[in-house]
């Protein structure tokens, strides 16, 4: 056989095999046995040195311009295979963008966030400053600071869970006024503060009492405070959290950290204070404690009492949202089951 004869088969064959070739590797397969160093066409091209000299220059012609058409059609076949496998994916993972997207549930904040949430942005308007501080505390800042000494009755009340002899879960947030207190430079106007967070009691959990509850404490200390100031400032968290038409009134209390001290009632939001249900017949009901700060707790954080004085007040946001809502047990807020929570959506 001829050379020419067996490179136009060569060819020929080659051209059937890259067309049926379906991937990457079988146009490899064919390039390295056809056009590599070991390849059919190569093998060819070598035994032209047998040839006569007149003969040699077609022949040489004749396999490079097959040499060149089989390389081509590699070329082609490879870009082709590389378009179809592109397209294949393309295909695969084709995503309508117009079908409608999976919606997203849209979440609100925790009824009793909502109801601090509320109470910060009144004290924020007021110029008061939010400060929060540690919910395990020193016993020196939860009770001996507040005028609560060792071995005073009224820890009772308070009985929580200790960490070491001297340290344990708060029992109010006061400690955070205390050190606040204790650091504030008074040459640059009043301390006004509210704080916020849980706090823990030693208690066990019933309708109306949990170990964890969250308290708002406010303190303002500065010169010339009164008790007017406490009550206008008292005033206007009972009309934002319970409505404008509130009233408020204080009745003579007791608090260590506080002298004179008060309990605050808000004239009833169910009759007005015609006496109802809720108000048990008296048409008020007690909402949070206050007073003016005790001389003791402004001489412990270093303050002068003859030169400054100020008010202090507690609420709780469990209670307010119990009397808002006309939640009967404590434990509901605690417990994260979302039909009960849902039922306090934000939009209204
Ligand atoms: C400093 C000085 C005084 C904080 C106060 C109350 C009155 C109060 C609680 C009652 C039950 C809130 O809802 S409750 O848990 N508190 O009645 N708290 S005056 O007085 C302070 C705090 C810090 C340095």
């Amino acid at each position: 056989m001829s050379l020419q004869t067996r490179l136009t088969e060569l060819r020929d064959q080659g051209l059937k095999d890259i067309q049926s070739a379906e991937n990457s590797e079988m146009i490899n397969d064919i390039r390295v046995k056809l056009l590599g160093k070991k390849g059919s066409i190569t093998e060819v091209l070598r035994g032209m040195r047998e040839l006569d000299k007149e003969e040699r220059p077609k022949v040489g012609a004749l396999a490079n311009k097959i040499r060149d058409e089989l390389s081509n059609a590699i070329v082609t076949r490879q870009n082709e295979i590389e378009a179809e496998k592109i397209a294949k994916k393309l295909e695969k993972e084709k995503i309508d963008v117009t079908l409608p997207g999976v919606p997203v549930k849209e979440g609100q904040a925790h009824v009793l966030a909502q109801i601090i949430d509320e109470i910060e942005k009144l004290f924020l308007g007021l110029g008061f400053q939010i400060i929060e501080g540690p919910e395990v505390e020193e016993d020196h800042y939860n009770f001996e600071m507040l005028n609560l000494p060792p071995d005073h009755p009224a820890r009772d009340m308070q009985d929580t869970f200790y960490i070491t002899d001297k340290t344990l879960m708060r029992t109010q947030t006061s400690p955070v006024q205390a050190r606040t207190l204790e650091k504030h430079d008074f040459s640059k106007g009043p301390l006004k503060m509210i704080s916020p967070g849980k706090v823990y009691r030693r208690d066990t959990d019933d309708a109306t009492h949990s170990h964890q509850f969250h308290q708002v404490e406010g303190l303002v200390v500065g010169e010339n405070i009164s008790m007017a100031d406490l009550k206008g400032t008292l005033e206007l968290v009972a009309k934002t959290i319970f409505g404008e038409d509130r009233d408020i009134r204080l009745r003579p209390s007791y608090f260590p950290f506080t002298e004179p001290s008060a309990e605050v009632d808000v004239s009833c939001f169910k009759c007005g204070g015609k006496g109802c249900q809720v108000c048990k017949q008296s048409g008020w009901i007690e909402v949070l404690g206050a007073g003016m700060v005790h001389p003791n707790v402004l001489q412990m954080a270093g303050v002068d009492p003859d030169v400054y004085g100020g008010f202090a007040f507690g609420l709780g946001p469990d209670r307010f949202a119990m009397l808002k809502y006309g939640v009967d047990d404590i434990r509901e807020f605690y417990l994260n089951d979302l039909r009960f929570l849902n039922q306090f959506s934000q939009k209204g």
